[in-house]
């Protein structure tokens, strides 16, 4: 990486501390990563990501700024990024995965808050995060406690629009949650002195789209058997489409894709036919959270599937296409996102089944349920999938962890007992 010292003095991050930072990811992602066998070779353009991720894209993120776009930071896939987009804007995910920042949201937040939540605030309050430090602004959303909580904390220290999240899915909660993002659409153009107008968003949420198509195809390509990708690598993608230059990330996966179609033709996988299949359901999983792919796939099996934040429900669902005006595009855009089931609705059936859907469509074999620490609404809804699941005879296992290490070799022991359960079943061991 070229020596970003001067941009990120500017952007007043704490350098010493971000030294720190920047030393542990290399051979983290090296140890992670760089060790898989027959990765596809467009991979590489992954990994190069990874080795500028506070360097290169930073860099784009202040090229922007000077052509006076404004870089706007989302913690939710709830935050509809074509409204951003439209508004000639910059949107970067930056839900924080890294046990890194953590202690620093601790001193300012409770013990017994979710990870994800303290390593975002701690990012922030630590100024070791170039990506939290370029954003004009950020939008958070009433989703969870602990989140409607930390905005306030936030809002200390930054520009933070909060997004009114209905719980429910009823038709008023739609209305209400069109009446949000016309409200966000408001924030939007008074701060960037831009207009949204019908075409500019139908630019946008064809754009959007065609992004969640890329995302949909390169799963698609996990449902073989042999799978021609790992799980690893596909979140890895899948994080990635969080932050990274939209039109390039498509076109890159296009690429990935195409030679993933490849190796389907010739049947050519990254693991021995017939490995186990692990489905992942649950909370997000933010770079740099690759703990639970990294057990599974050390364990003679492979993820097939994320239910989750960073898997499914960042793609699943386009937003319709035949709007006439933007009444109806905001219609279409509530329509699709109020299609996302994340656990802090109630009821949430549409989560149980899509997990039911993806486990005949990706066929899984086992299920991990994955919770981080203290999100008691993941944690909650694990009994009604787990009830379901066992009505299909699919195995299921809780694992509730936070971003530290400390429960890795607890963690395998539990998967290598799912593994081989598996395994007994199909018929693969004695
Ligand atoms: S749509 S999952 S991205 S809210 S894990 S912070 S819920 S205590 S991240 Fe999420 Fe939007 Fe839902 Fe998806 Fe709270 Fe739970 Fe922590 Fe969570």
């Amino acid at each position: 990486m070229a020596d970003y010292t001067k941009m990120w003095e500017e952007l007043d991050i704490d350098i010493e501390k971000h030294d720190g930072l920047c030393e542990v990811l290399p051979m983290f992602y090296e140890d992670i990563y760089l060790s898989q066998d027959k990765r596809p070779e467009n991979m590489n353009y992954y990994n190069f990501v990874i080795s500028e991720v506070h360097g290169l894209r930073i860099k784009e993120l202040q090229d922007s700024k000077k052509e006076d776009k404004k870089v706007v930071g989302s913690f939710c896939v709830f935050v509809p990024d074509e409204i951003t987009l439209a508004l000639d804007c910059v949107p970067v995910g930056i839900c924080s995965g890294s046990q890194f920042w953590v202690p620093d949201g601790e001193k300012v937040m409770p013990r017994n808050t979710c990870p994800l939540i303290k390593a975002s605030i701690g990012a922030k309050l630590s100024r070791t995060c170039p990506y939290f430090q370029s954003c004009d602004m950020v939008v958070g959303e009433t989703t969870c406690d602990g989140k409607k909580k930390a905005w306030e904390i936030l809002g200390d220290y930054m520009d933070v629009h909060v997004m009114d999240l209905p719980q429910m899915k009823r038709e008023k909660d739609k209305l209400h949650w069109i009446d949000e993002m016309n409200i966000y659409k408001d924030v939007l153009e008074a701060k960037t002195g831009n207009k949204l107008n019908f075409e500019n968003l139908k630019e946008k949420i064809e754009l959007v789209n065609k992004k969640r198509e890329v995302l949909k195809r390169l799963y698609n390509f996990r449902k073989c058997n042999p799978v021609p990708i790992s799980g690893k690598d596909a979140l890895l993608v899948s994080q990635i489409a969080f932050y990274d230059d939209i039109d390039r990330f498509i076109e890159q996966t296009n690429n990935l894709c195409d030679e993933l179609e490849d190796r389907v033709k010739k049947n050519e996988g990254v693991f021995e036919k017939d490995t186990p299949r692990i489905m992942i359901t649950g909370t997000p999983m933010s770079i740099p959270n690759w703990k639970i792919h990294h057990i599974v796939e050390t364990s003679d099996a492979v993820v097939v599937c994320e239910e989750t934040c960073t898997g499914t429900r960042y793609f699943e669902n386009q937003v319709i296409e035949n709007a006439e005006n933007m009444d109806e595009q905001f219609e279409n855009l509530a329509s699709r996102y109020l299609g996302i089931n994340c656990a802090c609705f109630t009821p949430n059936e549409g989560r149980i089944e899509d997990i039911l859907k993806y486990v005949d469509e990706y066929k899984v074999d086992a299920v991990i349920y994955n919770s981080l620490q203290f999100c008691s609404t993941y944690a909650i809804e694990y009994k009604s999938v787990e009830k379901a699941l066992k009505a299909k005879g699919i195995p299921v296992i809780m694992i509730e962890s936070d971003y530290s290490e400390e429960d890795t070799g607890q963690i395998k022991t539990r998967v290598e007992a799912l593994v081989e359960m598996v395994k007994e079943k199909k018929g693969v061991i004695a």
